[in-house]
């Protein structure tokens, strides 16, 4: 990955809450999230939240729309250690070569379901980090993986959206199941 700039958030507000999760077939996951215009302590404040959300799943990204916030911001950590943790508030991807990979995705929002997913490849992403400053990464792999499934969520995509839909509606199924015995 080149790194071109980013930014880390400070880890030192301990004031830190777990946020809920939205599970497919939520119809909250299917809003399409609205680009921020404003970088004051609260935004600090759900970011860091929405972090520490994510680690606790445990997950490797969250974006705002499934913790039923429909702001245009994504987290993610793929470092093993939490040691990495990015922000990208209005992101925008650019796809920069033909090239497809196939990945094998999970969510959050889709919990105990992995199915094989196709993007593309290599892509830009322009961002603005926590104090709306803009950045961007030319990431590879992983991280370029979950920069688009993230980036899908705040468009009201979910990564089942991909696959067949008998696929999708015996997870549906299931999941509505779980969510009934849990209520
Ligand atoms: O934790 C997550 N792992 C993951 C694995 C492969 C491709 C995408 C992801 S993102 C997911 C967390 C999540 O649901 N983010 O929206
Ligand atoms: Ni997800």
């Amino acid at each position: 990955m080149r790194l071109i700039f980013h930014h880390k958030l400070n880890h030192t507000d301990n004031h830190m809450a777990l946020l809920n999760i939205l599970e497919f077939p939520d119809s909250r996951l299917r809003k399409v999230a609205k680009p921020i215009t404003v970088f004051d302590a609260a935004l600090k404040q759900l970011s860091e939240d929405m972090l520490e959300t994510m680690y606790d799943a445990p997950g490797i990204g969250l974006a705002a729309t499934q913790v039923n916030v429909h702001k245009r911001l994504i987290v993610i950590d793929i470092s093993e250690n939490k040691s990495e943790p990015l922000v990208f508030i209005n992101p925008e991807i650019t796809p920069l070569s033909d090239q497809q990979r196939e990945w094998e995705e999970g969510c959050l929002s889709v919990p105990g379901y992995n199915e094989v997913v196709v993007r593309p490849r290599d892509i830009r992403i322009n961002a603005l980090d926590i104090n709306g400053d803009a950045f961007e990464m030319e990431p590879d792999e992983l991280l370029a993986v979950c920069i688009q499934h993230e980036l899908d969520h705040l468009n009201g995509k979910l990564f089942v959206d991909y696959i067949s839909s008998f696929k999708r509606q015996r997870i549906r199924k299931k999941l509505e199941k779980a969510h009934k015995q849990r209520a």
